[in-house]
């Protein structure tokens, strides 16, 4: 339990609704940062987008929404690319609210990839923190990330280390990895024969990788996730013999977690610094050995030997013949790794440790 309740404003991702799914990696994080820190007795406030439904296990969170038009997200734009703000905006109605509600707070927190919360960040009286969501994806924020990091690194907490090597840190970052609630995942001891891959299928998961590596073990793809990007998934589709890839749609977590424990092993091929990767440790945490390129955050999740195989990254012939490798791992050695690593409550003890450090308490 926590020394001293603190009064916590959590301000969510102007892309999409929570629930939505449009939030991708954030929905998650903010599921367990809210719920994990209501554990250890602090008070959580979440600001969102109309709409918005508090996630499973948040309920004694207060929700406050405000109406307005997403934020265009910054993975679909040029790294040079202005900051824009759309008419009649969501970003900054949610910031006008947090200003607003301010003193009510011992400390905000920010969940959103977005310029306006870090260059407000010295204007607050209250201490405004960021967890930032992703690596370096556009200049306007790798710039004002920089300039907070300047000014008070401390409000600065990163999911991996190979994310936080993408900004000018002048410190060692602050490293708080992430949480999940494993209740929601069952452990699967006796697979198929079957190979899986999650993600949003678009050109920056590296779908395609992982196609031409079950091809070439004559396996069966078994894929989850949303079609963000049609033509891409049709191009990877007429990439491989028909009947390689089994495409499985975007399911919620509770189905998921069913399907993809019966995987063999999961192949991830990001293409770009994923900052994390839930993915990685949801599969773990059914039980299910990780085949993983060493880049981004997977390549730090993924202990060799332990919860899954690393590869040189776009290395496919690598990706194929490390399967047979993961496989033989122990299933469960996998689970007992997320247990120790990534609950909701190992997870919440570092933020809370963040939270007292930058509070200076
Ligand atoms: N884009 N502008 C903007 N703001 C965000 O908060 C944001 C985004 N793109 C993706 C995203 N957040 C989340 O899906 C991260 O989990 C990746």
């Amino acid at each position: 339990m926590a020394a001293e309740a603190l009064r916590l404003l959590v301000v969510s991702t102007p892309v999409g609704t929570l629930g939505s799914g449009k939030g991708g990696g954030v929905e998650l994080t903010l599921a367990s940062l809210v719920a994990g820190l209501l554990e250890r007795g602090h008070g959580l406030t979440v600001l969102a987008a109309s709409g918005s439904r508090l996630p499973a296990g948040c309920e004694r969170a207060r929700l406050w929404t405000c109406p307005g038009v997403d934020q265009p997200s910054w993975q679909h734009q040029r790294r040079d690319a202005p900051v824009q703000i759309p008419v009649n905006a969501l970003l900054p109605r949610l910031w006008q609210r947090a200003v607003a509600e301010q003193a009510g707070f011992d400390a905000l927190i920010n969940l959103a990839y977005d310029w306006l919360p870090f260059w407000l960040t010295p204007q607050l009286a209250t201490p405004l923190l960021h967890l930032v969501s992703m690596g370096s994806v556009a200049e306007a924020t790798d710039a004002v990330i920089a300039e907070v990091a300047r000014w008070d690194q401390r409000r600065l907490a990163f999911h991996t280390l190979t994310q936080a090597k993408d900004f000018q840190l002048p410190e060692p970052p602050v490293v708080v990895g992430n949480g999940f609630d494993l209740r929601a995942y069952a452990f699967c001891a006796a697979p198929e024969p079957l190979l899986g891959w999650v993600g949003r299928i678009a050109p920056e998961k590296g779908l395609e990788d992982a196609a031409r590596a079950a091809a070439l073990l004559g396996r069966r793809l078994a894929v989850w996730g949303l079609v963000e990007d049609p033509a891409y998934a049709a191009a990877v589709e007429a990439s491989v013999s028909a009947g390689t890839i089994d495409w499985r749609g975007f399911l919620p977590t509770a189905q998921l977690q069913a399907e993809l424990g019966r995987c063999a092993a999961l192949l991830n091929t990001p293409k770009w610094n994923e900052a994390y990767g839930n993915v990685v440790v949801e599969a773990m945490a059914c039980g299910v050995p990780v085949v993983a390129y060493r880049r981004g955050g997977p390549g730090e999740l993924v202990q060799p030997g332990v919860n899954g195989q690393l590869v040189p990254p776009d290395d496919v012939p690598a990706l194929a013949a490390a399967v047979a490798g993961a496989e033989a791992l122990d299933r469960r050695g996998c689970r007992t790794w997320v247990e120790r690593s990534c609950s909701r409550a190992a997870f919440a003890e570092r933020l809370e440790r963040w939270l007292l450090a930058a509070l200076g308490r």
